[in-house]
């Protein structure tokens, strides 16, 4: 069973949590813990996965991976051991907490990749408008803006708006929605009430699915900044396989409209299910070939056809006809 934190949430920060869309608690998690997963973050990064390969940008120092606790002990300890889903329980008010999936975010010393502005739950195959979903995100070294500290735009989990799921390497097969584009953040940062706090190791930012983030470079010339969120699932979040969502490479069985759950998506409290978890227990479990084949030929598919799409409609298509 998961330990608990070293301290519950206050009531003032499970309020904040849900005024603003985000806190930065600190003091949740036992000085071991942060060790351990620090110490697993520079292992994996000398070993990517598959989908740690798709989305980093080695040329720029960026180094990004998913679904780490498939295959890694350790992340899969965080998962099933680590206090993390009790914070979650706490400020989602949720019975029932499932863990979504884990990412890592890794910018060393003068790696020029920002974070571009974006909220989550348009990246995830859920329907968009489900609550209940809530990312950790804990930090390995001390950070701040310039060195570049996840900043957030308090209470844009409220805007009607539903954006562009934009990753750090604009991939195109994400941008391919029908969602809006953001306000021009950047551009008018004095219109918005931002919140970037100086965070030390350890310290963990609580947000919502819907609240606006993102980061800069990190403009620092001797800070490395590696951190990682798990995100988790409260009661009620329904699958939705939408186009331009994350790919799920392990077979999960789930249709649109099921509650998410299985094996891809565990449950952990009240207590996890043994037979969700057993396989995972058993040892690490890679992606399925033939759901990664499947997977990347629908995405090479698509993202073929928009740009075909494109070139027909492009002025040298037009110069051609
Ligand atoms: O660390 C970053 O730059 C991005 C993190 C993020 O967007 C997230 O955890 O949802």
């Amino acid at each position: 069973m998961p330990e608990l934190p070293l301290r519950n949430l206050t009531a003032e920060e499970v309020e904040g949590f849900e005024r603003d869309g985000v806190i930065c608690a600190r003091g949740l998690f036992a000085p071991e813990w942060i060790e351990r997963m620090g110490a697993a973050v520079d292992r994996v990064l000398s070993a990517p996965t598959l989908l740690g390969n798709v989305v980093s940008m080695k040329n720029d120092g960026f180094s990004g991976d998913l679904f780490l606790w498939k295959t890694d002990d350790d992340f899969r300890d965080w998962v099933y051991d680590s206090p993390a889903s009790h914070v979650a329980q706490q400020v989602l008010r949720s019975k029932t907490v499932r863990h979504f999936y884990d990412q890592l975010f890794v910018k060393p010393a003068g790696c020029h990749v920002p974070t571009p502005w974006h909220h989550d739950v348009t990246f995830w195959p859920v329907d968009v408008e489900c609550r209940s979903l809530v990312s950790l995100w804990i930090t390995f070294d001390p950070v701040d803006r310039e060195s570049s500290g996840l900043e957030f735009v308090k209470g844009s989990h409220r805007w009607p708006g539903r954006f562009k799921a934009i990753t750090p390497n604009y991939d195109p097969y994400m941008l391919d929605s029908d969602f809006e584009d953001l306000p021009e953040i950047e551009a008018q940062r004095d219109d918005y009430d931002l919140f970037c706090p100086d965070m030390e190791p350890g310290d963990c930012l609580v947000f919502n699915a819907h609240v606006v983030h993102g980061s800069s470079s990190n403009y620092s010339t001797d800070k490395p900044r590696r951190a990682f969120s798990t995100r988790w699932a409260g009661d009620g979040v329904i699958f939705e396989n939408r186009h331009a969502t994350m790919p799920l490479l392990w077979d999960h069985g789930l249709r649109d409209g099921d509650p998410i759950g299985g094996s891809l998506f565990p449950r952990v409290l009240p207590e996890p299910i043994e037979a969700e978890g057993s396989v995972r227990r058993d040892g690490p479990e890679p992606p399925d070939p033939e759901t990664v084949q499947t997977v990347l030929t629908a995405i090479g598919d698509r993202v073929a056809e928009v740009r075909e799409q494109r070139s027909v409609g492009s002025p040298a298509a037009a110069e051609k006809a």
